[in-house]
């Protein structure tokens, strides 16, 4: 049996993925509805070698879907996903809009794929530097238990948008070639300063929030600890763009509730984890790096070391396509997730 797929955002970054992803995934669709905003409404994307009509997304656009994928923006989501309810559709969404309500599941696959049996017609999709830390995490939690975790991230461009890629591109141009520049967009485009991004590191994703940590931290915080069901985890996070364009990669520490587990187990646990690709032999320079993983779906982990004081601390290296795992393949993941559980039928 075939499904009807609608994509909202079909010109954006994430959901040109989208399309791609259920493409080579070969999802069951009996229709296929690429939707935009009227500004990009009329552009034809081609999909399994036939060209589709971007059309503009309205409360009607739902009519007879079952499946639709949201990646046009938060406020998109919440104008338009409560219509594609109403009218009989499972929305999967990529935007930050309603991944704390408590309504809502908040799923990656691997690690609690069973909360979408709770789903209320919306489910989220976490944040790409959430999702590929607690697909390393959970089976270590799953088997150890898990009370602690410190994260400093190294963040592509690509996941404030292909305008962000596009002013990395153009100031590592001027720069080579000592011309002058004017940031534009990043760190956050909507804030009060813009920094060079090219050739440096900035410590701000998204706006700062009134405790000092920002949105984007505050994220990794808040959904680590939904998706895992553990209010009592503790988790900080420090957020930073780096000039890569694409793969966001992550240096974890964490605490296992055992005192005795070795690097080995670690390994060995992650190395038939569900979504995880260990790519860890120091002696042969084998680590995860962000250039290696583009157009991947996995989660690549390397550099597992026991911490050299806390006896139950350990440190790793988290490495993901941002766009892929932490956007279209884990929508995708989940859609297919729905079909294998027999939750849209
Ligand atoms: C970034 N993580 O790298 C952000 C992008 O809440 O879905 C994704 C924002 C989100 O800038």
């Amino acid at each position: 049996k075939g499904f009807n797929v609608a994509v909202v955002g079909a010109t954006g970054a994430v959901g040109q993925q989208m399309i791609k992803t259920l493409e080579s995934r070969d999802f069951p669709i009996s229709t296929l509805t690429l939707l935009s905003s009227k500004r990009s409404a009329g552009t034809k994307v081609t999909y399994k070698g036939q060209e589709v009509t971007v059309q503009e997304a309205t409360p009607e656009s739902f009519k007879g879907i079952d499946i639709a994928l949201f990646s046009a923006g938060g406020g998109v989501s919440k104008e338009l996903a409560p219509h594609a309810v109403e009218h009989g559709a499972i929305v999967v969404d990529n935007t930050s809009a309603f991944r704390m309500d408590e309504n809502v599941p908040l799923v990656v696959p691997e690690v609690n794929q069973e909360d979408l049996f709770k789903h209320n017609g919306i489910i989220a999709n976490p944040n790409c530097s959430t999702i590929q830390m607690v697909v390393a995490l959970e089976p270590l939690k799953a088997k150890y238990g898990l009370s602690k975790v410190l994260v400093s991230t190294y963040q592509a461009v690509s996941g404030s948008g292909a305008a962000a890629v596009e002013e990395l591109n153009s100031q590592t141009k001027a720069i080579i070639n000592n011309e002058s520049f004017e940031p534009k967009i990043l760190p956050v485009k909507s804030d009060k300063k813009h920094y060079q991004i090219a050739f440096n590191a900035v410590p701000q994703i998204d706006v700062f929030t009134e405790n000092g940590f920002t949105y984007e931290e505050m994220k990794m915080i808040n959904e680590t600890k939904k998706i895992m069901h553990d209010d009592t985890l503790k988790v900080a996070a420090t957020c930073v763009r780096i000039p890569v364009a694409t793969g966001h990669s992550e240096s974890v520490y964490f605490e296992l509730n055992d005192n005795n587990v070795t690097v080995a187990d670690i390994k060995e646990i992650l190395k038939s984890a569900p979504g995880v690709v260990l790519q860890d032999d120091p002696e042969n320079q084998i680590y995860p790096m962000p250039a290696n993983c583009v157009g991947l779906n996995d989660t690549f982990v390397g550099r597992i070391r026991k911490d050299l004081d806390v006896e139950n601390g350990f440190h790793m290296w988290v490495v993901s396509d941002n766009l892929l795992k932490g956007a279209a393949w884990n929508s995708v993941q989940i859609a297919e997730s729905l079909v294998e559980l027999g939750i849209v039928k």
